[in-house]
Formats: structure tokens, sequence, C-alpha cells
């Protein structure tokens, strides 16, 4: 019963990383929180770009500059096709979450006038909190926090009551980086709608571990990262609808955002290049799109329920642990673990489990004030992917224990 599946040791196999070794011993990556490890095609695309494809993009008249536009313009088609977006002009390159929801925050924000309101909940990662309080201490807007219960589940009912005609945007995670709590989006977006504000998702840690489809959310904005589904870092996500990034003055001025500059006056280009100053990471956008073509051609359905798998796994086992304290036990949960074990630092049982070959992550998770909220410093985390194995489950929690003799 307890053992991997032949179909995710074939899943396995197309990630080189995984065979690595750390300390002498077999790498067991659960840091896919942080970031997700790459299929070979998805290293192999990069390199053929430099091979044989380099060259800058939307402005050449000769033949390689004409491929990489080409394919750099056919990965935003599929990443359209992928997520579910009406339009090809609705999805933003961008260099990663982070940068897609300062672009909202400045540009959408930078229209919203005295005492309008923000909503962002008390799970959100720094980079969908300090991007609002910027624009919010400019424009004098005020933001609010949505609350959460003990079990890192959002209070609902709270929530209902904080939203009215004030509100202009509640920006807000899918899916917790901290917690593993899967949010209800749907319901935020229809109460939302019905007061006329509109919703950022950021969907960093939901776009690894489901199927998005942004025209049945109707979600006016969802954000991700590349790194985060298979692809390079420093290439991201914004999707927006198209009336909304029509409305919204560009972010940032320079090359390729533009239609036609004079001194004294410039017009800007169609959307979505009016969003996209300067040369873009092209090989990102390109080997992006190649790990949405492999999560194409794999079972994703089988591979997202054997997460689940993993996460009931390892919570049982570390239940059985003396002290234990799992932080996040929402009823709807994404394959992370988030923990502490009696007074111990996180970082000290992270420090012995990366000598045994393992990586976690310890720390605040970039959530402070979900720490402060918890009142812990912070937690060590074990994020899975479905390249993990139930075998590694086992290695990490006798990792754990040896870990735990010790300092205890
Ligand atoms: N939002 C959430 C929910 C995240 O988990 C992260 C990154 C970000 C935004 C920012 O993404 P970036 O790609 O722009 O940096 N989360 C993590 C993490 O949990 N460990 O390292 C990065």
């Amino acid at each position: 019963m307890n053992q991997t599946p032949d179909y995710i040791q074939e899943l396995r196999s197309k990630f080189p990383i995984l065979k690595t070794e750390v300390h002498g011993k077999a790498l067991v990556y659960f840091d896919n929180a942080a970031t997700t490890q790459k299929p070979l095609e998805v290293i192999e695309r990069v390199q053929s770009y430099y091979n044989s494809e380099n060259a800058n993009i939307h402005r050449g008249v000769h033949h390689l500059s004409q491929v990489a536009t080409q394919d750099y313009e056919d990965a935003r088609k599929l990443i359209q096709n992928y997520i579910g977006a009406g339009k090809e002009s609705e999805i933003i390159f961008t260099k990663g979450t982070t940068d897609s929801i300062n672009l909202v925050a400045s540009s959408f924000g930078g229209l919203l006038q005295e005492d309008d309101e923000i909503l962002i909940s008390a799970m959100e990662h720094h980079s969908n909190i300090v991007p609002w309080q910027l624009i919010a201490r400019k424009n004098k807007l005020t933001l609010k926090v949505i609350p959460i219960n003990r079990n890192g589940e959002l209070d609902m009912e709270t929530f209902e009551t904080m939203v009215s005609e004030k509100t202009k945007i509640i920006s807000i995670t899918h899916i917790s980086n901290t917690l593993g709590t899967i949010n209800p989006i749907k319901d935020i977006i229809k109460k939302a709608h019905s007061f006329g504000a509109k919703v950022l998702i950021d969907g960093a840690q939901s776009i690894q571990h489901g199927k998005i489809n942004v025209s049945d959310l109707d979600c006016d904005f969802f954000v991700f990262s590349g790194h985060k589904i298979f692809g390079p870092t420093g290439i991201g996500v914004l999707y927006g609808k198209e009336e909304l990034l029509e409305l919204m003055p560009p972010y940032q001025g320079g090359g390729d955002m533009i239609k036609r500059v004079s001194f004294k006056e410039t017009t800007f280009n169609e959307l979505p290049f009016k969003f996209e100053a300067g040369t873009p990471n092209i090989v990102g956008g390109i080997a992006l799109g190649t790990a949405i073509k492999f999560l194409k051609s794999i079972d994703t359905k089988q591979a997202f329920s054997y997460e689940k798998r993993l996460l009931n796994y390892a919570e049982e086992e570390l239940k059985k642990i003396d002290e234990m304290t799992l932080i996040g036990t929402a009823a709807e949960k994404t394959s992370l673990v988030s923990f502490n074990v009696g007074k111990i630092h996180p970082f000290d049982i992270g420090t012995l489990l990366d000598k045994q070959g393992i990586a976690v992550r310890t720390g605040h998770h970039c959530t402070q004030p979900l720490m402060d909220f918890f009142n812990i410093p912070g937690t060590l985390r074990a994020s899975f992917a479905f390249y993990n194995t139930i075998e590694e489950v086992d290695v990490f929690i006798n990792a754990l224990k040896r870990s735990l003799s010790i300092l205890k």
C-alpha cells in the first residue's frame, strides 16, 4: 500500500537533479514551495535557445529575431490556453509573482482614491502585503486584513462583514505557502463582485498543484511564477481581464511598451506590450512554455491526486512524534507540512536534516505576520511535488527522529 506507484517513478526520472547526492546521501528535495525542479526538456530548451536562436525579439527583421519572437509569443499562447484565459493580450510576462503583484498594486492601486479599501488576508506572503502598503500610504487608501482561525483557515464570517462598496480590490493567496491552506477563492470572488470590487489571486502556490481556469474562476487578476511550475526563475505571469488592463496606466516606461515617442508626447503600445518595458527574459518565457507543454503531456490529474497521498502519509507519521505541533491544519490543504517540535528551533532541525541529504525550509517563509499570529519564530516546512516518493517521506521521518534525538 505504502509504495510509490510506477507512474510517479516514471515522472521522477524526467528530473535529472533528483539523482543528485548531498553530503554523500541521496537528495530528498522537500522544498518545492520555494521552487520546483526542472524536467530535462526545460533544461534542454534553455540550452537550445542559446545554441541556435538567441536574438532580441519584437524588433528584428532578421531570421533569428523572428524565430525567437515566434517562440516567445507561442509560449504566451500556451500559457493563455493552460490557464483558460480568453485572449493572448491578457497574458503579461513579468519577472514573477512579486513583480506581477507590484505591477497591479502600482498601476491599478494608483487609480484608487482616498479612503478606498484594499483587502488582503492574514496569511499573505510579504509580496502580497508590502506592495499594497506602499500604494496605501501613497494614495491614503485603507488596507484591511481578513483574519484567520487557529487551523489557519480564513474567517469567512468576518470576511462577509468586511466587504462593502468601499472595497476596490481583494488581493488574496489561493494557497498559503506556510500553512498549505486552500482558500475558498470562488466564494471570495463572487462576494467581491457583488460589491463591484476586483480580485487578484496569488497563484504562486496553486499553479503547481492543480488545474487553474481563470475564466471559470472569474478572477480579475491571477499571478504566478514560472519557477514554481517547473520552469525557470526570473519569469512569471500576470493574467488580467482585458477591460481592466486597458484602463490601467503603464507600470514601467521604456522600449517595447511604446507606440510613438516624442519629447512632447508618448503613446503606449497595445496589450500586452504596454506592460512589458525593455528586453524581457526571452529564454525564460520560451522555457516556461516548455514546462507547460511538459505538464500537458503528463496525467496531471493522477499526479496531483498522488500529492494528497504524500500529504496524508507525512501528516500521519509526523503526528506520532512527541511534542509535535502542526502549523496549518485546515480542512482543505495542499501537499505541505509546517511544524515545530517542542521548543527546538526549526533552524537546528533543518541543519541536521540537510546533513542527511534532506532539503526543507525553515524560518518565517516570508509570512512574518502569520508567525506573530501563531506566536512562533518560524516553522520547519516540508513541501512536496508529484515527483516525491513515499519512500522519501520514510527517509525524512527517520532522519527527523534521529535529529530530534540529538537535539532533545
Ligand atoms: N506568494 C506566495 C504565496 C508565495 O509562496 C511566494 C513565494 C510568492 C508570492 C513570491 O514569489 P516569487 O517567485 O515572486 O518570489 N514563496 C516562497 C516560499 O514559500 N519559499 O520561498 C519562496
